[in-house]
């Protein structure tokens, strides 16, 4: 990696920290990914995406700025990526997944806050993340209980940061408030960028922001196969990227991989043996670097293949439909595409269970492991119905409750080794 010390400074980071940081993450990162056997050669992209993960995509978004684009990151899949495309604005997730700043984090929160909150915060704290500290607007979204409250907290640490109100059911008034948040989020855009959205530029993101998911959907149809030709830990990582990278080149990295993966298919080559046990994992978003559990579970002669997940195929598997002709016909698009997404946070969520039968039997799932972040009180509520739904419907299913520490991992191993020898008995 080139010297990106002047540009990390210029951005206010804590370089000791970040090195700090930096160092742990590229450890990580080679004992993870890199010892993995078999992987497929398009990896190499996102290999090197990561290796620059704070160096030439932030000097990217540094130029971007430069040239009067506005950065605008968020924390949740609800807010639209097309919206802020479409102002000509660089979209960037900023979910983070270590644990980092915990103690600092806890000096504000709750101590029984999940990982993702504290992740957060210890990011902000700690002066760590390029991404937040390129960002002109931050984008708060008032979904589960713990951000909502996390949000009120967080505004006088950041620039300017925009809370955006969510539905809770999934009624016609649910709808009628997200599309009302939407137009009030257009006139935030429009004013942080200093640009007009108009139907030709929506358009063109609906359409940017489709190939992208496009792409992620036909690698995650790929997955289908048996050997399975990408292990689930390159997939989660690519569903990782998909948050920060330049959408275009990313949307043509996935289809070179998927080129190729299409090829170890006809020739029933893959990561792992055919015929190894096959995993489902459903539950929070695994935001980059929380890597814990895919490891455990494909250290335990299991594959995954799937991630029912919003870092997976809660964010990629709708589409929004090319329609209309002004800028408020394609936001009713936009308002029907998002309103489909199945967060727990919503109630009743009923097909939230559908779509993980679904991808469990497209798939070809021995079964599910149900994976929540201590004290996320949504999925953890759901877990146990969706359990029970799932083995109703002869679906194996394990749940799980983690967070970012190490502390647990013998433990979860024997209970995921535990699992997976049920599945090969069956
Ligand atoms: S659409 S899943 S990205 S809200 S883990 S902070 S829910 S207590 S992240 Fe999410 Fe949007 Fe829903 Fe997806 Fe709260 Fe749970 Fe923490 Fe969570």
């Amino acid at each position: 990696m080139a010297d990106y010390t002047q540009m990390w400074q210029d951005l206010g980071l804590d370089l000791k920290s970040h090195d700090a940081l930096l160092g742990v993450l590229g450890k990580a990162y080679a004992d993870i990914f890199l010892a993995q056997k078999d992987r497929p050669e398009g990896m190499k992209y996102f290999d090197f995406v990561m290796s620059e993960v704070h160096g030439l995509r932030i000097r990217e978004i540094v130029d971007a700025k430069a040239q009067g684009r506005v950065v605008v990151g968020s924390y949740c899949v609800f807010v639209p990526e097309e919206l802020v495309l479409a102002v000509d604005g660089v979209a960037v997730g900023l979910c983070a997944g270590a644990e980092f700043g915990f103690e600092a984090a806890e000096t504000l929160l709750p101590r029984n806050t999940c990982s993702l909150i504290k992740s957060m915060f210890g990011f902000k704290l700690g002066r760590v993340c390029p991404y937040l500290e390129s960002c002109d607007v931050v984008v708060g979204e008032n979904t589960c209980d713990g951000k909502k409250k996390a949000y009120e907290i967080f505004a006088p640490l950041v620039k300017d940061l925009y809370v955006m109100d969510m539905p809770q059911t999934k009624s016609e008034a649910g709808k009628k408030l997200l599309r009302e948040e939407y137009k009030k989020f257009i006139a935030k855009l429009e004013k942080a960028s200093g640009k007009k959205i108009t139907p030709a530029s929506l358009k063109k993101a609906i359409e940017t922001v489709n190939l992208k998911r496009k792409a992620m959907i036909r690698l995650n149809a790929l997955r289908a196969a048996d050997p399975a030709p990408i292990s689930g830990l390159d997939s989660l990582l690519i569903s990782q990227v998909f948050f920060h990278d330049d959408p275009a080149r990313f949307t043509d990295s996935v289809n070179k991989l998927c080129d190729e993966l299409e090829a170890r298919v006809k020739g029933h080559t893959g990561v792992a043996p055919k015929g190894t046990t096959r995993i489902v994992i459903s539950g929070c978003p695994m935001a980059v670097p929380n890597w814990k559990v895919p490891l455990l579970i494909e250290t335990s002669k299991a594959v995954i293949v799937g991630e029912e997940s919003c870092v997976g195929e809660r964010s990629t598997r709708w589409l929004t439909e090319v329609k209309g002709s002004t800028v408020d016909e394609m936001l009713d698009a936009i308002v029907d595409r998002y309103f489909s997404i199945d967060c727990a946070v919503f109630t009743p969520n009923p097909t939230r269970v559908d779509h993980v039968k679904e991808m469990a039997k497209k798939l070809h799932a021995n079964g599910v492991i149900h994976y929540s972040l201590q004290f996320c009180q949504p999925y953890i509520m759901e877990s146990g119905p969706v359990e029970k739904d799932l083995e109703k419907s002869h679906v194996p299913t394990l749940r799980l409750e983690t967070d970012y520490s190490g502390e647990d991992a013998g433990q979860l191993k024997t209970r995921i080794e535990a699992f997976v020898e049920r599945l090969k008995k069956r």
